[in-house]
């Protein structure tokens, strides 16, 4: 499998290298990280994300990152994604290339020609950093940094998901090659916007706990983003903080866009959420997954989810 994608790659003659819609850490980082690769090898590929106008600035400082378009070349003949679990979250038409998807979620559709899908992997860079490594790549410093990013903001700096000692030997690995994990945290952690400081203050006054105090929930209409100016990435993985409660053990937050309501789940130990946003068409992780209603149907859905919880 490691060996038909790497050929796949290497054999391509113009590679596009796609993150998510409304990126995050991991998506990012492993698609940077693919990028310097195949520079490196002095392969022809570009960068393409479809929500270009909403890319997370906080990773803005890994090499690549300035390079990402938000428009597709004319040609191209094979796409690799990373992070994606639907051909949805590519953000582009079907049409006459090849993909490689490399990827680590449970609900991935396996809608590559290959599919490199590692549901015990960490983040898609731990996925990424084995391809690599079965087919003898070298590991750069700028390929390390971005590898180490996407691991270090998939596991919130190892905190959640699988986190085993081959996450710390393949974390270790990555130091060896150049990656700076103090700069990677100050860099990812430090730099809040204002506007999400000021959406996490709302959220901690006013959310609200349910089935004795084990459930924590809580809506974020369109006025509170208006009045604190919080943007689409200024909501991402806020939930984390009410999993943070003491005896909460699953938390959600309903946030009302313009076009739809995305709502996000985190849950610790065994409850296992996917199954929960699957029945509503999204995806994720055991204990880190989300799915988008239209908007009229916001309260009866946070309802539902509350009964399922029960
Ligand atoms: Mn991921």
């Amino acid at each position: 499998m490691y060996k038909k994608a790497w050929d796949k790659i290497i054999n391509a003659r113009y590679i596009v290298i796609v993150s998510h819609v409304y990126p995050d850490g991991d998506t990012i980082g492993s698609t940077l990280a693919l990028f310097s690769v195949l520079k490196e090898l002095g392969k022809k590929a570009m960068l393409y994300n479809a929500s270009i106008e909403e890319l997370p600035r906080e990773f803005n400082f890994l090499d690549g990152f300035s390079k990402i378009q938000g428009k597709l070349p004319n040609f191209f003949d094979l796409l690799v994604c990373c992070d994606c679990a639907s051909f949805d979250r590519l953000g582009v038409k079907k049409g006459d290339y090849q993909i490689v998807n490399l990827d680590h979620h449970v609900s991935n559709k396996k809608f590559g020609n290959i599919n490199v899908v590692l549901e015990n992997a960490s983040s898609a860079g731990v996925v990424l950093y084995k391809l690599l490594k079965a087919n003898s790549v070298h590991v750069s410093k700028k390929t390390a940094m971005a590898l180490y990013t996407s691991m270090a903001d998939d596991t919130d700096f190892f905190k959640y998901r699988e986190i085993s000692s081959s996450t710390f030997e393949i974390a270790s690995e990555l130091i060896k090659c150049g990656a700076d994990p103090k700069r990677v945290a100050s860099k990812v952690k430090s730099r809040l916007s204002l506007a999400k400081i000021r959406l996490i203050a709302y959220m901690l006054s006013n959310f609200d706990l349910h089935y004795d105090a084990t459930v924590a929930s809580i809506v974020i209409d369109k006025a509170i983003l208006k009045k604190t100016g919080a943007k689409r990435s200024d909501t991402k993985n806020i939930v984390n903080m009410l999993l943070d409660i003491v005896n909460v053990k699953v938390a959600f937050v309903v946030i009302e866009f313009n076009e739809f309501c995305k709502i996000s789940l985190r849950s610790d130990g065994d409850r296992d959420i996917v199954k929960i946003s699957t029945l509503y068409g999204g995806g994720g992780h055991k204990n880190a997954a989300g799915f988008n209603v239209n908007n009229s149907n916001t309260i009866a859905t946070c309802q539902e989810v509350l009964n399922l919880l029960r």
